[in-house]
């Protein structure tokens, strides 16, 4: 499996996320990479790459031009405005007052531009997340040019990243991103399959009327979990795109068994689609130990998700989403890779 990895994700690091009231140290931390490259080679995964620099281009394919450009100068905006911490927004655009245009001030751009309010911005968040966006960009030109699969070990993730909003750690949409650059070189259709635990509300968003991507997510249930406003099952595409985007809001406490049914039936739904790729959104944040999920997958169980996702026998671009027990990270993430080297 050829993994695309840089050393430069390590070196970006936010201090601050809202949690339970307190500015706690961020979940989605470099440590969760440095576990990850470590296991890969310890067992002999030693195919690793670093990213080539793209444009943006394939990122303005799916994004708001105006969302690029906030996140773009939001920190030095914030820095400008003489506040002190991360930016983090306080206010938003909520049910009674949603309308207006956006505002200037970068408080309220903050809240425009943001779905959820636990992801700090600094002076590094740009940067980091087009890294993210080139690591898996490069993974994907592997893919297209050998038809082998590929492993863009991004970081920040990108699933919760949605047409022109920020959150759950995500700023740009990878898997997203991929899609549409396979379509513009030619491909007809596109399949994501997100198995990370928390729904793929932004790959959905940027997808939902559309056809030529199939969005499936399997996912804590949203009445229980992130991000709670979206993943439910009767999303199901509107417009062209319905029928095209299937949601499997999943109890907390689900285990292997059950999950991994859902898993079958979803694959079932990929296939059918007769996709020209398959982009994996790879989160192992279903763990049983995993600090901000209620799934009880065990580490073996990601041997087996490996292999029934290369059974499908598409060609495969796998991209890393979330996963927070950090000391359990490399083992999970990678077993996941040597299930599907393995078959
Ligand atoms: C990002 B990814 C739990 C709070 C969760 C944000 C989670 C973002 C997950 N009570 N806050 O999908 O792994
Ligand atoms: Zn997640």
């Amino acid at each position: 499996m050829q993994i695309i990895h840089s050393d430069d994700t390590r070196s970006r690091r936010t201090h601050t996320e809202l949690f339970g009231g307190q500015l706690v140290a961020p979940f989605e931390c470099p440590e969760r990479i440095d576990y990850i490259i470590e296991r890969a080679r310890h067992v002999g995964l030693t195919n690793i790459k670093g990213p080539d620099a793209h444009d943006l281009s394939a990122v303005l394919a799916v994004h708001d031009a105006g969302y690029i450009g906030f996140l773009a100068n939001a920190w030095d905006e914030w820095k400008t405005a003489g506040y002190e911490g991360e930016a983090i927004p306080n206010i938003w655009p909520s049910r009674r007052m949603p309308g207006g245009p956006v505002p200037r001030h970068i408080e309220a751009r903050l809240g425009y531009y943001a779905l959820a309010g636990e992801t700090s911005l600094n002076a590094d968040t740009f940067a980091s997340a087009l890294l993210s966006k080139d690591i898996a960009l490069t993974a994907l030109d592997h893919v297209l040019q050998t038809g082998d699969p590929a492993f863009g070990l991004c970081r920040p993730p990108g699933h919760h990243a949605a047409v022109d909003q920020y959150g759950g750690y995500c700023f740009i949409n990878n898997a997203a991103v991929c899609a549409q650059r396979a379509l513009d070189r030619g491909h007809h259709r596109v399949a994501v399959l997100d198995i990370d635990f928390h729904h793929g509300n932004g790959t959905q968003d940027i997808f939902y009327e559309r056809a030529d991507v199939l969005t499936i997510s399997l996912h804590g249930d949203p009445m229980d979990e992130f991000p709670y406003f979206l993943g439910y099952a009767n999303e199901t595409g509107r417009g062209p795109g319905e029928g095209y985007n299937i949601n499997y809001p999943l109890p907390s406490g689900t285990d292997y068994a059950a999950w991994s049914r859902h898993l079958d039936d979803a694959m079932v739904k990929v296939r059918d689609y007769r996709p020209d790729l398959v982009i994996i959104a790879l989160g192992v944040d279903t763990f049983e130990n995993d600090p901000i999920s209620s799934f009880t997958l065990q580490s073996n169980d990601y041997l087996d998700i490996g292999k029934r996702l290369q059974s499908m026998a598409l060609p495969t671009l796998l991209l890393m989403e979330g996963g927070y027990a950090v000391e359990e990270i490399g083992v999970n993430t990678i077993n996941i890779l040597q299930g599907f080297d393995t078959v």
